[in-house]
């Protein structure tokens, strides 16, 4: 990525630094997965938070440890060969545009299409002398971080008294699934010294679209949830711990009993941050409403029925920022 004056950085969004209290950081919920009684606490954190980190993940280190060496081989490459993998169409290499709508951040990156025949030829091509290396280290995580992901949303159907208990995971576990995988690069931004007291955000606040999302990052900081109050927490980095989002189709399918949570990303002025992020979705014919068995008597369905074709569809024509299930919602009763 090119190194920017001053000047320059101002095209990008900054924001004042913001310290929150430190007991908020007693609050982010950690779900050990091996414990016996883990749907309970995985319910808990996604009906307070929408947010929880996982322990006991049984994802070896290994794949995780390979993917980002291999990540940082890709980005680690003179920008001409970058360029070659992009730009995103969405699938491929970007670099500070985020999406097609005009949103940019101190990031590069590469999107994935996880369907197995089309794991991005677009962005592994790059890789002449060892395209292989690269796509097997990929394939190897994704398997792994979606076995996690299916066990997760069965764990969350028992937790909710939901049958059958795949009612979620058949979505993510559909041949047909829309899932996506996010490489992010965020490279230490040393000028923002020059914007003292500022942070410069690397990827703008939104919520994720599709059902789950599963992040993982190196020790660099810069993940933010947003707080019922409106304040942003930082999320302590833990390579060895993922973290899940609940997106915007599970709050559909719960009825609002789960929230999509804000998030964002800030650049650090000496470190590189490194994310993978998994996102599933369901098939693109999919239709997402509140499951019956989640809409309690005497309470109404929040959304109108939609498939994940019809919202993604939308989604691609907004802004990072935009509340995009406002144009499902049934009534003006928001529950967010
Ligand atoms: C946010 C979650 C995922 O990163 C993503 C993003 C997508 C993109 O980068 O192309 C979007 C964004 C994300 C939501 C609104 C639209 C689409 C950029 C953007 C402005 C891959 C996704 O599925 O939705």
């Amino acid at each position: 990525m090119v190194v920017l004056s001053r000047p320059a950085l101002d095209h990008f969004s900054h924001i004042k630094t913001y310290k929150p209290p430190a007991t908020y950081f007693n609050e982010i919920p950690v779900v050990d997965l091996s414990h016996p009684d883990a749907k309970t606490s995985i319910v808990r954190a996604c009906e307070d938070f929408g947010f929880f980190k996982v322990v006991n993940h049984g994802v070896p280190m290994e794949f995780m440890n390979n993917l980002e060496a291999e990540a940082f081989n890709f980005f680690n490459l003179p920008q001409s060969e970058k360029d070659r993998a992009g730009p995103p169409d969405p699938f491929g290499y970007g670099s500070k545009r985020i999406g097609p709508n005009g949103d940019v951040g101190w990031i590069e990156y590469i999107l994935l299409n996880t369907n197995p025949d089309i794991i991005s030829q677009k962005s592994l091509f790059t890789f002449r002398e060892n395209p292989e290396i690269f796509r097997s280290a990929v394939e190897n995580y994704i398997a792994a971080v979606k076995k996690m992901s299916f066990e997760i949303l069965e764990l969350m159907a028992d937790g909710l008294r939901i049958e059958p208990r795949n009612v979620l995971s058949k979505m993510l576990r559909d041949e047909k699934s829309d899932s996506c995988f996010r490489l992010n690069h965020y490279p230490p931004c040393p000028e923002l010294g020059a914007l003292s007291g500022r942070n410069l955000i690397g990827f703008g606040e939104h919520t994720d679209p599709q059902i789950i999302s599963v992040l993982r990052s190196n020790n660099t900081s810069g993940f933010q949830i947003s707080l019922k109050d409106g304040a942003w927490l930082s999320v302590p980095a833990d390579q060895n711990s993922f973290f899940i989002n609940v997106g915007d189709s599970l709050q559909v399918l719960t009825n609002g009993k789960f929230k999509s949570l804000k998030h964002r990303v800030l650049a650090d002025p000496r470190k590189t941050r490194l994310s993978m992020i998994f996102f599933g979705g369901p098939p693109l014919s999919e239709k997402i409403a509140p499951l019956a068995s989640l809409v309690g008597e005497g309470e109404e369905s929040l959304y109108k029925e939609f498939t994940w074709w019809e919202y993604k569809k939308s989604a691609y024509k907004s802004r990072l920022a935009d509340n995009r299930l406002g144009l499902f919602e049934k009534s003006d009763i928001n529950p967010r």
